[in-house]
């Protein structure tokens, strides 16, 4: 067995995730109620048998770490494994620059461990994904870098690094373009792209020495996607993982290829109605490769008949331990723990978050209601994109209306 070392990338900033990024890093939001983002990169990791894990935070980390010592250092299963680091500022007056200087400043990690192999991954997906297979393919290349990749609509091509090869070659990167204004579409689909998952594979001393180099190059903006990625392709020393090759046990032919970057309300929304849809478009119930939560003493979901025409009720939802609902009804939505419902209420098509408490004769449609928020009685959400943006909160071009940690709610 190679030794590899994962390194998981979680210092981003999320800006196009606010309000729920407006006091956590991306990778600390939470996620089909009883998850974070980080968790699902984590688990992949974990479940592909690598137990040397190191977290680089940055922004905003203190929910972050709280997050991976509760849940992951805690965990009696993956032990000690897992390190959260921070920004030290081991190589001088600066925080991380980016990715690739993440990396840099951390590079005792990798001389302490010193893998055969890294693996580097961000925080921010949600998929199913055996690192190991990859693994198998990069020494199988003999190139010093694997990139992991995915198609894509050609109309998203500037959020990603773009990567084309040549027919003669086809698992050679022979052009790689970070975030692209155009591009061309693929030869057999031109309405897609080849994008960067983000997820790549180092033979360890070649990423040593390409930081390194990096880290002495004032003109770089320090970042794997875009100058480390890059550096290799220009050696014609990057090889290309299609990510269909991966094959998940226990994935079903629904979400074998599922892979969602989560980067905005809307994407982040529809990843969760993927979540509840009848047949899902992903599923969590795949007990051959878990998504691991942080154990919680929690009481069991409730769901309580309150009187006459009040049943308490959900359908087509996921439901977290800790719910009560009392009275109200509930379609098409994910109800995160310790959440209230209270009489005469109706949630539909809504991601509701921990500790939050809906009144009485609400109705909550095509919302999401980050941790903590109370909704007084007679509130109406999502109905009136108007009434909701006059109030003060985020609604989305597609329409979601968004309730931030601490926003004061009138009806
Ligand atoms: P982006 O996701 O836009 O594109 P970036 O913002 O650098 O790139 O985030 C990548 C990962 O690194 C995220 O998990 C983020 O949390 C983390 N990160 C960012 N800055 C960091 C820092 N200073 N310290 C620690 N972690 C940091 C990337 C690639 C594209 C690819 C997409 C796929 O650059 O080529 O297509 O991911 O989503």
């Amino acid at each position: 067995m190679p030794k590899v070392l994962a390194i998981v990338l979680a210092g981003g900033e999320g800006k196009r995730l606010m309000p729920l990024t407006l006091d956590r890093a991306k990778p600390a939001v939470p996620f089909g109620g009883i998850y974070r983002l980080i968790d699902f990169a984590l688990s992949n990791i974990v479940n592909s048998g690598y137990l040397q894990i190191v977290v680089l935070t940055q922004y905003k980390s203190h929910s972050l770490d709280k997050h991976i010592s509760t849940t992951w250092r805690m965990n009696s299963l993956l032990g000690n494994y897992i390190a959260s680091v921070p920004a030290q500022q081991r190589t001088g007056k600066h925080w991380f620059l980016g990715s690739a200087d993440a990396i840099y400043q951390s590079l005792n990690l990798i001389g302490e461990e010193n893998p055969d192999y890294v693996v580097v991954v961000g925080a921010d997906n949600i998929y199913r994904m055996d690192f190991s297979q990859m693994v198998e393919a990069h020494i199988a290349s003999g190139l010093p870098c694997t990139v992991a990749a995915i198609r894509q609509p050609i109309e998203e091509s500037d959020q990603f690094g773009v990567i084309e090869v040549d027919s003669s070659e086809p698992e050679k990167i022979k052009r790689f373009v970070e975030k692209p204004k155009t591009t061309e579409g693929l030869a057999d689909d031109p309405t897609q792209i080849l994008a960067s998952m983000g997820n790549y594979v180092f033979t360890a001393d070649a990423l040593v020495e390409a930081v390194t180099r990096d880290a002495e190059n004032e003109d770089s903006a320090h970042d794997m996607g875009g100058n480390i990625v890059p550096y290799f392709v220009d050696q014609g020393a990057a090889g290309v993982y299609d990510f269909i090759r991966n094959d998940v046990p226990g994935s079903t032919d629904r979400d074998r290829d599922y892979w969602r970057d989560v980067g905005t309300i809307d994407a982040f929304y529809e990843a969760h109605m993927d979540l509840i849809s009848i047949h899902p478009i992903f599923n969590l119930y795949n007990d051959q490769w878990p998504t691991y939560a942080g154990v919680r003493n929690l009481a069991p979901a409730k769901f309580v008949h309150a009187g006459p025409g009040r049943v308490g009720s959900a359908v087509d939802s996921i439901v977290s331990p800790g719910v009560v609902v009392s009275g109200a009804q509930i379609s098409n939505s994910v109800l995160s723990p310790n959440t209230r419902y209270h009489s005469w209420s109706s949630i539909s098509d809504s991601v509701i978050m921990d500790g939050v408490t809906i009144g009485r004769h609400c109705q909550i449609h095509r919302a999401i209601i980050d941790k903590n928020v109370e909704i007084p009685s007679r509130t109406q959400i999502g109905l009136d994109p108007e009434h909701d943006r006059a109030r003060g909160f985020h609604v989305t071009e597609s329409g979601i209306t968004v309730i931030g940690k601490g926003e004061i709610v009138t009806p």
